[in-house]
Order: C-alpha cells, then sequence, then structure tokens
C-alpha cells in the first residue's frame, strides 16, 4: 500500500518515454534547480539503472548549480583537461572557430567511442552533459549500451574473454595522469548485469596477448560494441541535460559541426570496476 502511494507520488510529479529501443528515458516535469529532494534523486536512480540513460530537457542550472546537483550522486572528479572557470568539478568543453567541417586525424574531445575516463583506477559512474550553446546542426552525442553488447556476442567470443584484464592509459590528457587495468567484462555492481568494458579512446591492450592477437580482438569486440542496433544517438536541445550510466554505455560525441558549442560536464566517481 506505502508502495502503491509512494508510486503515485512518483508518477504526478514526472512523465517518463523511452528515448529509444536500445536504451535512455526521457523525464519531463522537473526543475533540477528547485525539486532535487532525498525522494526525486532515488526516482532517477532508479530510472537511471534501469534505462541507463536519463534526458531531462529544459534545466538552466548555473555550472555552480550543476556540481550541487551532481554531489547528490557522490563525490564528482576533476579532470586533467579541462575545467570551467567558476569550479573544478565542473568540465567546460567547448568547441569554436573550427576551420573545417570534418577533422579526420584530429580528436576533439570524446570523439571517439569511449566509457568515461576508464584510465582513472576508479572511474567515473555518472557523467551528466549539460548544452549551454550548441551549434545549428551537428554535434549529437551517441550512446552505446553496452549489455545489450555483451549478451549478444557470440557463445565463443563470450568465453574467450572471460576473465580477460585490459590496459588503458590516460596519457592522451598528459604524462603524469594515472594508467589502469580492468577487466575486459565488468559487472555492475548495483544491477549484477554483466557490459563490454573497453574503448577505442583509452584502451591500448589486452593483457597477455600478443600485441597483433590484442589488436585483432579488441577491433572486433570495439566493432559489435558500437553496433546501430544499441545505439542511441541524442540530438541535442540548448538546456537538456543528459546523464548517463558509465557502467552500461559507451558514448562518442559526433565532431560533424565547426560553430561554437558549449557543454559543461560532471562526472560521478565510480568504484573499482569488477
Ligand atoms: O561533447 C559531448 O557530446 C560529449 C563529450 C564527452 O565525451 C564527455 O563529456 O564525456
Ligand atoms: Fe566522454
Amino acid at each position: 500500500m506505502a508502495e502503491a502511494a509512494a508510486q503515485a507520488a512518483r508518477d504526478t510529479r514526472f512523465s517518463t518515454s523511452r528515448a529509444s529501443v536500445a536504451m535512455g528515458a526521457r523525464v519531463e516535469g522537473i526543475d533540477l534547480a528547485r525539486d532535487t529532494d532525498a525522494q526525486l534523486v532515488s526516482d532517477l536512480h532508479g530510472l537511471l539503472l534501469e534505462h541507463h540513460l536519463l534526458v531531462l530537457p529544459g534545466q538552466t542550472l548555473s555550472a555552480l548549480e550543476l556540481a550541487d546537483f551532481g554531489r547528490l550522486w557522490g563525490s564528482l572528479l576533476t579532470h586533467p583537461a579541462t575545467k570551467h572557470e567558476d569550479t573544478e568539478f565542473v568540465q567546460w568543453i567547448a568547441r569554436e572557430g573550427r576551420k573545417h567541417r570534418f577533422f579526420p586525424g584530429e580528436h576533439p574531445f570524446g570523439s571517439g567511442w569511449h566509457s568515461d575516463m576508464t584510465w582513472h583506477s576508479t572511474p567515473p559512474r555518472i557523467t551528466a552533459l549539460h548544452a549551454r550553446v550548441l551549434p545549428p546542426a551537428g554535434g549529437d552525442t551517441a550512446f552505446s549500451n553496452q549489455h545489450l553488447a555483451y549478451e549478444t556476442l557470440d557463445e565463443a567470443l563470450r568465453e574467450r574473454i572471460e576473465g580477460l584484464e585490459a590496459f588503458h592509459s590516460g596519457k592522451v590528457f598528459g604524462p603524469d595522469v594515472e594508467d589502469s587495468v580492468h577487466p575486459v567484462v565488468r559487472t555492475h555492481e548495483e544491477t549484477g548485469r554483466r557490459a563490454l568494458y573497453v574503448n577505442s579512446t583509452f584502451t591500448r591492450h589486452v593483457l597477455g596477448l600478443p600485441e597483433d592477437e590484442s589488436e585483432r580482438l579488441l577491433f572486433r569486440l570495439l566493432a559489435h560494441a558500437s553496433r546501430p542496433e544499441f545505439v542511441y544517438r541524442h540530438r541535442w536541445d540548448v538546456d537538456d541535460l543528459v546523464m548517463w550510466d558509465n557502467r552500461s554505455v559507451m558514448h562518442y560525441a559526433v565532431a560533424d559541426f565547426s560553430e561554437e558549442r558549449v557543454m559543461h560536464r560532471i562526472v560521478v566517481q565510480g568504484g573499482k570496476p569488477r
């Protein structure tokens, strides 16, 4: 009975709809600057575990308010490459004045499939990205469901990667940034669901395999992990706040624009991947 009452209370506060078949829920009717009590955070947490990604349109948080929202979920990590002028706990991701529309050979922030900061010994559980300035077209972010990717690998390949570990390097962000070793398949601490956990940006090689074999294996896994069937591609509106579970999804910032684009971002520290 109490549960039914809680459900009813929840349902009147916001509405949810699926963002895509692969993943994601769109949550409307919430103002994160005003409505963030413990019940709301607990409801959003439940939705995030179920859908892996939440789209919260119409949010007008300042950078400091975004950091406050982030702290409701855990401790915030800083990033070695970028910070907002108001606080080191918010990343300022901006691109402007680019000469060309497409940048083969250049790698703007996030433009490769990755889960965030996997070079870290305790990489972020959650990332939230808040769209402040957008180009007239382009600049989408694509997300891929790594539970589906793992569950649809062929049996032989699933067996082959069981127990393997991979080396992840943070050196793209500077010589002092740490490196880490993580399992190729991780088990989500809260749901128990397994997910592929290698990526094209930070994963360098699979431990214990010759270089060429490691490369072939990673290539094969990553080709599968980014199949369109597992992907939700978010087309941003200004004031969208999208938060995702890095234990469940990879993402890719599509670098197909030349005009200004500004995002604010926070990352919430996770545990050691197992
Ligand atoms: O700018 C984006 O769309 C995403 C960039 C990214 O990879 C991130 O914020 O973690
Ligand atoms: Fe990222």
